[in-house]
């Protein structure tokens, strides 16, 4: 690309972390635990293997009693983090050294209100994001603040079956209006919650529901009455951004996979529309402020009863978002009929078909760029919103060589494919996009394995699985690089 073929003026580049992968310090200074810190380590082999041993689905109020009593912080990596709490200083001087123009990062409901219900905050909490927000002031690093992010507090859960209960509305919007006032002077751009459609998958993790508290044969109902709770509560928080924060974009966000039927058999062809509308009814939501005549047909087919007030829908429709992000890694197929060689592939906890033309990462992930762009353009042409890829990334196992360095060209293959896709979306397609952010700038735990050891960082964190190590830090082949495409702008991709 020359000089001309730059990124828009303003183009927003920057990282992605979450506070329950990189900060660590569950328990200190008045934090409550939440979901992410009762997640175990293992080394699964399978998908399904990985959400029951993780309890990412299966667990049991059993299984978090025993958690809540080990001591064993390292069997719980996210107990641990990449320590960002104790070092987010340094961390914060690595972005800046690479001209990020924005940090992605989630405050842990946890830390503000550490049972998720009381009535005042927990000011320890909120002086430490105060003093990250200062910290990228420094820099003139623009913050984007998730504000759920896969981390309800555990109480909550517990005592009120987390977002199933119609009070997680109002918990969940004292929360945001104590937030948005604070830190009014400080961030301009939120996200309500991550991956929105993440609770179908993951009902403790992102919903706070423990399944074994439910018949099974109600359990789907359940999970989509604690999403319509998470629907009013995103309308609600959008409205109390914007009047605590004139001025303040407050977006949605997706997990966007890019599905192509496996065949041009029809069947096929209906079944990848169907796994992409998979995606777009939470868009569908957030954006337009109604259900999708497919979601409410679905209800209707199931015979599902789910409870929403008048007023739920006037707020739905009366606060949309500003605009629209979305992780991407990976796509896949879909068939609707049966094919013999049709292989399954892994990728971001959403399983697909394998599809022949594509490379896969070491985790099974499908490698495709092209995929980017033409979600990109779908999701461009349905909302006509803003977009902003707030996630996207190769997860590897880096090896730091004999000399101390790291050579991730991997890593950097990977992302220029994706971005140069993405230059395309923009001046071929006419996408208007925000800015992109990659996912875990600095190693952190990963969510689908709660291990060190899948790593997307541009600088690495000398940890292993288990929590040991120095922490110290040191910058990958891919920092330099990342650094020179800010500093051009894109132009040198
Ligand atoms: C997204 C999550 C992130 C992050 C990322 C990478 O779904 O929003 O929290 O973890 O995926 O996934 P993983 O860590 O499983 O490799």
């Amino acid at each position: 690309m020359s000089e001309s073929k730059a990124f828009p003026e303003g183009f927003l580049w920057g990282g992605a972390t979450a506070a329950n992968q990189c900060e660590g310090a569950w328990n200190l200074d008045g934090k409550g635990p939440s979901t992410a810190d009762v997640q175990k380590f293992a080394d699964p082999k399978s998908l399904k293997e990985l959400m029951d041993v993780h309890g990412l689905c299966d667990i049991t109020d059993e299984m978090i009693d025993a958690a809540l009593v080990s001591q064993d912080d390292a069997a719980y990596p996210k107990r641990l983090g990449a320590d960002f709490y104790h070092r987010y200083k340094e961390d914060i001087a690595y972005y800046a050294e690479m001209g990020f123009k924005v940090y992605r990062m989630s405050i842990a409901w946890s830390r503000i209100f550490p049972n998720g219900d009381e009535a005042e905050p927990n000011e320890a909490g909120l002086a430490f994001y105060d003093r990250v927000f200062d910290e990228c002031a420094k820099y003139g690093i623009e913050p984007l603040v998730t504000m759920s992010h896969y981390e309800p507090p555990l109480e909550f859960c517990r005592k009120y079956n987390g977002w199933y209960s119609r009070e997680s509305i109002e918990f969940f919007c004292r929360y945001v209006d104590v937030i948005t006032k604070r830190y009014a002077g400080k961030v301009k751009y939120w996200l309500t919650f991550n991956e929105v459609d993440s609770i179908l998958r993951h009902p403790f993790m992102t919903g706070g529901l423990i399944e074994s508290r439910f018949a099974a044969d109600e359990f789907e109902e359940v999970l989509f009455q604690a999403m319509h709770h998470q629907f009013v509560a995103s309308a609600l928080a959008t409205k109390i951004c914007h009047e605590n924060i004139p001025g303040s974009k407050v977006g949605c966000m997706l997990t966007k996979l890019t599905f192509y039927p496996y065949t041009c058999h029809p069947a096929d062809v209906l079944a990848a529309q169907q796994r992409e509308r998979a995606t777009y009814c939470y868009g569908d939501v957030q954006v337009f402020g109604e259900y999708p005549a497919y979601l409410t047909a679905m209800y209707k087919n199931k015979g599902f009863d789910i409870k929403m007030t008048d007023e739920d829908l006037r707020v739905m429709k009366a606060y949309p978002v500003d605009f629209v992000s979305f992780s991407y890694y990976s796509s896949g197929c879909a068939a609707g009929v049966h094919h013999e060689e049709a292989e399954v592939t892994a990728g971001n906890t959403v399983q697909g078909i394998k599809n022949p033309y594509l490379p896969s990462s070491d985790w099974g992930w499908q490698m495709d760029p092209v995929g980017l762009r033409i979600s990109l353009v779908d999701l461009y042409d349905r909302y006509r919103k803003p977009l902003f890829i707030v996630e996207n990334g190769l997860g590897a196992h880096d090896e730091v060589g004999p000399d101390g360095t790291i050579d991730d060209q991997y890593r950097i293959d990977y992302l220029a494919a994706h971005l140069r896709e993405a230059y395309k979306a923009i001046h071929e397609d006419g996408v208007e996009l925000m800015g992109y952010t990659t996912w875990g700038p600095i190693d952190l735990i990963s969510n689908s394995t709660i291990q060190m050891s899948k790593r997307y960082g541009f600088v690495y964190v000398d940890a292993d699985d288990y929590g040991h190590g120095t922490y110290d830090r040191i910058r990958k082949k891919s920092f330099y690089w990342y650094k020179n495409v800010i500093e051009t702008n894109g132009a040198s991709l």
